[in-house]
């Protein structure tokens, strides 16, 4: 995390603008925020987007196999069902290159890109309580002055590349998968490595073996991960979506996680084994996130956990030939989703492959990275090329590796030195008129994110056009507020599972020295939107205005 500190007193900066709103990302959403603001409110809002273009996450992630594990009927804005009705989807999940291609269409098909600044990256952004505005400095020295500021980062946007000691040294190329070359990889002929076995290493592993001499696989903690099945989406499908926009949107607005489909009602420990069996061999056939919503109780009890994590397991073993591969993939030491679960196109099949090998890093570490290769503490791994899928420095990383500083001049990342602390996930007290699009404490990654995206920005739109009809300049979390909102946060994610993976990245415990605070609100999306609105209703509540 840089510890950056800007002294605005000396500006020398190109320039100085003053707007309504600053608006900071142009993913999925800061080009829904920036519409809200400009197009609704008719505010002067701009975007800086730290990109050449817009995309966000997905501006990024353009490593192989990249593609989002929601539906794409679901992934997308459906403010708009003229829009929903105008776009076409090709696969059950759309790729990254997909995505992307959306992204660009809504943003042209809205005019928003000349009110975006790119390859504008926002170093700090300090409060100036005398006069209620925030100064916002970008790389380049220049700085934007604004009455309200908000966070459009994305959850996923700071990569984490361990610090293995000897990276330098090494004399091939190495790469993150969240910062993945705009020309591609060519992996032909060479012998690859590649760290990490979550979402993003399952989804690019078969990739990667399809074209690579050999692909070498460190894996720390086994991994559970159930097919996908992509599969180009049939006419019939398409010209159901178009027909029916606001079911859709409907859909996902009903369901705990933003998803499409709902989580059965059925207990798996009240379900005569044959038949609970029978019911994950369908969830399995049919693929995709929806296995996890087969029961009820899979996030509550462990013991009905068990139940979905021994049958992934047994698929792991029947799919794998190399009895040693085969236990080492399948010695998952978490309950099934308390990590977010991936899910695959050939991931365990891809180790059958004579080209592809499993390295067991948890028995032996990797300890550095030679001029040669990855060293384990029993092994040296020649390499061509390190592929790190190693995941990022969540939900906190990409606000705290800008220098935030609210009232007094107090620093978010000393305000969250113990873990992320706000309210609602949408404000810290001492912070004010300073919103953040998902931020900790909000459903976020446990939902769908376009989902959570529009309720956040709708949220924060009608906030400020309602602070504009009755004349109030400024909105600040109250601390207690913030406090009961942390505690309800820890206390709904204590009730379930989640908190049981190791090195999980909603605890923060994938990243070394990190607070392990349990961070999204886990008690659904409904029940999340519901108490946002009972908030407005009852006049803000747990906010001073003034
Ligand atoms: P994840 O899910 O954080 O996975 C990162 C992987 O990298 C995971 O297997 C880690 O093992 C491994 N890792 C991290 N650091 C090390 C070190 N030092 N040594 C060995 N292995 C390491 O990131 P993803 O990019 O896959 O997915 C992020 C999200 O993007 C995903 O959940 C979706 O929401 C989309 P560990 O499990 O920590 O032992």
């Amino acid at each position: 995390m840089a510890d950056v500190t800007t002294d605005f007193a000396t500006d020398k900066s190109s320039g100085t603008t003053e707007l309504d709103a600053l608006v900071i990302g142009a993913g999925f959403a800061g080009l829904y925020q920036l519409l809200c603001l400009r197009d609704r409110l008719g505010l002067k809002v701009k975007s800086l987007e730290a990109g050449s273009g817009v995309g966000g996450t997905w501006y990024w992630n353009r490593y192989p196999g990249a593609r989002c594990d929601s539906e794409s009927h679901a992934y997308w804005y459906t403010f708009s069902p003229e829009m929903m009705r105008e776009w076409e989807w090709s696969e059950r999940y759309p790729g990254q290159a997909e995505i992307m291609r959306y992204l660009n269409f809504a943003a042209d098909r809205f005019d928003l890109k000349k009110d975006i600044q790119f390859d504008t990256r926002v170093t700090a952004a300090h409060y100036d309580q005398a006069t209620n505005r925030w100064h916002v400095r970008t790389e380049a020295g220049e700085t934007f002055v604004v009455k309200f500021l908000i966070t459009a980062v994305g959850c996923l946007s700071t990569a984490n590349v361990p610090n293995f000691p000897g990276l330098d040294s090494f004399k091939g190329d190495w790469y993150h998968t969240g910062e993945w070359p705009h020309e591609g990889v060519d992996f032909t002929g060479k012998r690859v490595g590649m760290i990490g076995t979550g979402s993003t290493g399952i989804q690019a592993a078969p990739v990667i073996a399809e074209t690579a001499a050999h692909l070498t696989v460190f894996q720390r903690t086994a991994n559970y991960s159930v097919p996908a099945r992509n599969v180009p989406l049939t006419p019939e499908f398409q010209q159901y979506i178009k027909d029916n926009p606001t079911e859709i949107r409907e859909a996902t607005h009903s369901t705990l996680n933003g998803q499409p489909f709902r989580i059965e009602e059925r207990m798996a420990l009240e379900t005569p084994p044959e038949e609970r069996e029978a019911i994950y061999e369908k969830a399995w056939e049919r693929g995709g996130l929806q296995f996890r919503a087969s029961f009820k109780d899979m996030m509550a009890s462990k013991a009905a956990n068990d139940t979905a994590a021994e049958f992934i397991k047994g698929k792991i073993r029947e799919i794998v030939k190399d009895p040693k591969t085969a236990a080492l993939l399948s010695d998952i030491d978490h309950p099934y989703a308390a990590k977010r679960p991936p899910i695959d196109s050939g991931y365990f099949e891809t180790f059958n492959r004579p080209n592809v090998s499993l390295v067991d890093v948890k028995a032996a570490p990797i300890e550095r990275i030679s001029p040669a290769g990855v060293c384990t503490k029993d092994a040296e791994y020649p390499l061509d090329i390190i592929v790190f899928a190693t995941g990022f420095d969540a939900m906190t990383g990409p606000m705290l590796r800008m220098d935030i500083r609210g009232r007094d001049g107090v620093a978010l990342k000393d305000a969250w030195e113990a873990g992320p602390r706000n309210y609602l996930g949408l404000q810290v007290a001492g912070f004010p008129n300073l919103f953040t699009i998902t931020g900790p404490g909000s459903p976020s990654v446990l939902c769908n994110m376009p989902v959570a995206i529009e309720q956040h920005a709708e949220w924060i739109a009608d906030c400020i056009a309602y602070m504009r009809k009755q004349g109030l300049e400024r909105i600040e979390a109250r601390p207690e507020a913030m406090d009961q909102w942390v505690a309800e946060v820890n206390e709904i994610a204590s009730k379930t599972l989640l908190p049981m993976a190791k090195h999980s990245w909603y605890l923060g415990a994938n990243i070394p020295g990190k607070p392990k605070v349990f961070m999204p609100y886990a008690g659904g999306m409904v029940r999340y939107r519901e108490i946002c609105t009972e908030v407005v209703e009852r006049g803000y509540e747990g906010f001073s205005l003034t």
